[in-house]
């Protein structure tokens, strides 16, 4: 009688134990990339020293990760053993896809089944998440046991290739840094990391035949200060630089190939070059000394397509291939301006001879050359989305920067494409419109369009959609010195992609994403235990005026359903938020956010100007470009401004070279007193106001008037304002307002962008 009362008491205790830990798990549960399919069970293992392992083949890369995982954070002494002795098996299973797992925790035994080394290495980076975050740190933490919840996972890949970028040629980050970056990948199930090593600014790798381009162009005099269309610019003055040796580089391949992370070298050609042509200049058409670059931009002298260029190219590229295994070289290929070859004998006669069009037919030949030579070397060629431009090389995979064109015409013509589009993919932009946000380059990324990324462009019908491999996200580094800044713009975006590759795109992003953002939450929580220094945007309060029946409302949100809104209007009292704010005169908003009656984010704050135009119907004949029309059109009469320093945020709309004829139909007639707006000018980023534009009014029992605003005048400021001002000639009574705007045409030589069309960039349209 006395053993079984024990025995109940066991069993209840058992009973309760796994029930409290069911409850901590649930709230835990956070996944990130999420799997495709989860089952949780009640119950839960428990590892202690005595847990033993069983793997076999190719599955003990994974195993040993987990074992070395476990030691570092624990006090165990963690073994292999034989198959029936073992309580965590690593099983091989041919029947499951590629790069897929499934992981079977159960009471006494975790079965990890894969059909390859990857999909065993995934899942213990999912188990990793069922783990206690402390163990993160890596450091002795768990003395006895580490307990985790009975669970059964189905997973694997929507894309095989899940990629992300790191630009060291801006600036340079040091090996051990790079393998940091590299584990941090893998964590999130990401397959590739594209290493872009050659640049106008530094050449990164050692190359054991041309020593003078990592001793003289891996370093540049001095580096801009500030930001490139901050005038005049200045130079800090200090010379900068480093490298990889070849020993470096097979120790970071090494330390990727344990990490199932395939390395994409790149080396640029034949534009952003400057810093080899400055080690070499015959290596250019000018064959005159440059210097390694010291500010961003793009750059003319690029390299000439002559024997001694091919010669070295091939040879820098015969290192390269020697030293990284995978099957890729990325050749760049983007943004090489063609003005020196125009200028070039010897480019002029090679465009004859071989019967080309033009400077991109030798653009193209130039890359088959290097395909040619990289094909017979059995590895094939990745360049950026210019490489179509007068031909695409026959075996090319096409990474799609300039938005999804460049991936919808290689897919169709049956060239594997990954996209990377500006829109979505660069996590050098800017993600939150707050004036202490890191310098950046520009552009604005916000987490949640990065969430909402569909890498198949509509376009592509399904048999084409098979081309595209996956997506990858790009960290160009002008303005990321530091490796806490590249974490900052990496992380949490790196968390949304890995889960549109992984996971495959959102179908439902409304009702995807506040949940993503809950797993998010509960994982930011492991990335303060691995030290990465994240943006947390997630208790930042948005605005957006909603008009409802001639009404205008301001609606309040904030990410996290952890956060809580307060906030006041023309100065009245902090009040919690519950609904939409009537709007009915000029309203000076401030919110703040509180999670758990702590303040937390930024306070923001919004001026609403009741405007003439703000009840009005607008229409433009054409759209906005995509990446920059988030507001709407609507953006132009909502009675808010968009920001003084940047064009990315929801109030400004940007149009790629359109003539815009924008219509304000006001409804009724009105007393017209002025009519203003502002234009973006910043020529460095291709943005520029226009010359001039003509505003129409139209009236029922007149003629239209029209007025012609010239804007010829003080062009050197980032903000064009105009004001069409009637009070002294009396008002004009309208229903209908007309903006003729023409674009500022051709990016004139000289110029960034130079025969690019310029950029016009629009914000609100103020009628009083
Ligand atoms: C364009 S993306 C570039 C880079 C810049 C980047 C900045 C691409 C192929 N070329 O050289 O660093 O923009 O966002």
């Amino acid at each position: 009688m006395k053993r079984f009362f024990l025995l109940f008491i066991i069993i209840l205790l058992v009973l309760s134990c796994d029930t409290k830990h069911d409850k901590a798990f649930d709230k835990d549960l956070a996944l990130i990339p999420k799997p495709q399919h989860v089952e949780t069970k009640p119950g839960i293992f428990i590892f202690n020293g005595q847990s033993a392992f069983y793997s076999e083949g190719e599955f003990k890369l994974a195993s040993d990760f987990l074992i070395e995982y476990l030691s570092a954070g624990s006090a165990f002494n963690l073994k292999y053993t034989t198959k029936d002795k073992a309580s965590i098996l690593f099983l091989k299973n041919p029947e499951i896809p590629s790069e897929g797992y499934t992981l079977d925790v159960s009471k006494n035994m975790i079965i990890i089944s894969a059909s390859d080394g990857s999909g065993a290495f995934y899942a213990v980076q999912t188990l990793r998440q069922l783990l206690p975050i402390e163990l993160e740190a890596q450091k002795k933490y768990a003395k006895h046991e580490i307990v985790i919840p009975n669970i059964a996972i189905e997973d694997a890949p929507v894309f095989r290739y899940r990629g992300m970028h790191l630009d060291v040629g801006r600036h340079f980050f040091p090996k051990e840094y790079i393998k940091k970056y590299i584990a941090r990948l893998a964590m999130l199930k990401m397959n590739y990391f594209h290493w872009h090593l050659t640049e106008d600014q530094g050449w990164r790798i050692e190359i054991k035949k041309y020593p003078r381009l990592t001793t003289h162009g891996a370093y540049r005099d001095e580096t801009l200060i500030g930001h490139y269309n901050d005038t005049p610019h200045q130079f800090d003055g200090e010379r900068y630089g480093g490298f990889y040796t070849q020993d470096d580089i097979r120790e970071i391949i090494d330390f990727a190939a344990k990490h199932k992370v395939t390395i994409i070298p790149e080396i640029e050609m034949p534009g952003h070059s400057q810093a080899a042509i400055s080690a070499y200049p015959e290596l250019g058409c000018t064959g005159e000394d440059v210097p390694v670059a010291n500010k961003w931009g793009v750059f003319d002298d690029i390299y000439c397509p002559n024997k001694t260029t091919f010669g070295f190219l091939k040879d820098v590229l015969t290192e390269v291939m020697e030293l990284f295994p995978g099957e890729y070289i990325h050749i760049g290929g983007d943004e090489a301006p063609k003005k020196r070859w125009k200028e070039c004998d010897h480019c002029q006669k090679l465009i004859q001879d071989l019967g080309l069009k033009d400077e991109h037919g030798l653009q193209s030949y130039f890359i088959k050359e290097m395909e040619k030579f990289i094909n017979d070397h059995g590895k094939k060629i990745i360049g950026w989305d210019e490489i179509l431009e007068g031909g695409l090389a026959p075996n090319a995979t096409v990474m799609s920067w300039r938005g999804t064109q460049g991936a919808i015409n290689a897919a169709k013509e049956g060239h594997d494409v990954i996209l990377t589009p500006t829109s979505h993919c660069y996590f050098d932009y800017y993600q939150a419109n707050f004036s202490d946000e890191p310098l950046a380059i520009g552009g604005y990324l916000p987490l949640k369009k990065v969430y909402g990324f569909n890498p198949i462009p509509p376009e592509l019908n399904h048999k084409e959609s098979q081309f595209v491999l996956g997506a990858q996200g790009n960290v160009w580094t002008e303005y990321i010195k530091t490796e806490e800044q590249v974490e900052y713009m990496v992380f949490p975006r790196i968390l949304a992609l890995c889960e549109v590759v992984w996971s495959g795109a959102s179908q439902n992003i409304k009702a995807e994403y506040p949940e993503f953002l809950l797993r998010l939450e509960s994982y930011l929580d492991r990335l303060d235990v691995m030290d990465i220094h994240y943006a947390n945007h997630l208790y930042e309060i948005e605005g957006n005026v909603k008009k409802v029946e001639n009404k205008v409302y301001y609606q309040l949100t904030i990410p996290s359903s952890k956060g809580d809104i307060h906030y006041s209007i023309n100065q009245s009292e902090f009040t919690p938020y519950i609904k939409p704010l009537l709007i009915e005169k000029n309203s000076h908003i401030v919110t703040k956010a509180y999670k758990g009656g702590e303040p937390v984010g930024h306070e923001f704050s919004e001026f609403i100007q009741i405007h003439k135009a703000i009840t009005a119907e607008i229409s433009i004949n054409v759209s906005p470009h995509p990446s920059y029309s988030s507001g709407g059109e609507v953006a132009l009469i909502n009675g808010i401004n968009g920001s003084d320093e940047r064009y990315g945020d929801k109030e400004w709309l940007g149009f790629w070279g359109n003539d815009l004829e924008i219509t304000l139909d006001l409804k009724e007639e009105m007393d017209i007193n002025s009519i203003s707006s502002r234009f973006f000018n910043a020529p460095g980023q291709w943005i520029y106001a226009p010359k001039d534009l003509s505003l129409i009014i139209e009236n029922a029992q007149r003629d239209p008037v029209s007025f012609t605003i010239s804007l010829t005048q003080n062009r050197d400021q980032l903000l064009i304002p105009f004001k069409l001002d009637l009070s002294n000639s009396g008002t004009i009574k309208t229903k209908q307002i007309k903006l003729i705007i023409p674009s500022y045409g051709i990016i004139p030589d000289g110029n960034q962008g130079a025969g690019y069309k310029a950029w016009t960039f629009i914000d609100e349209i103020v009628i009083e």
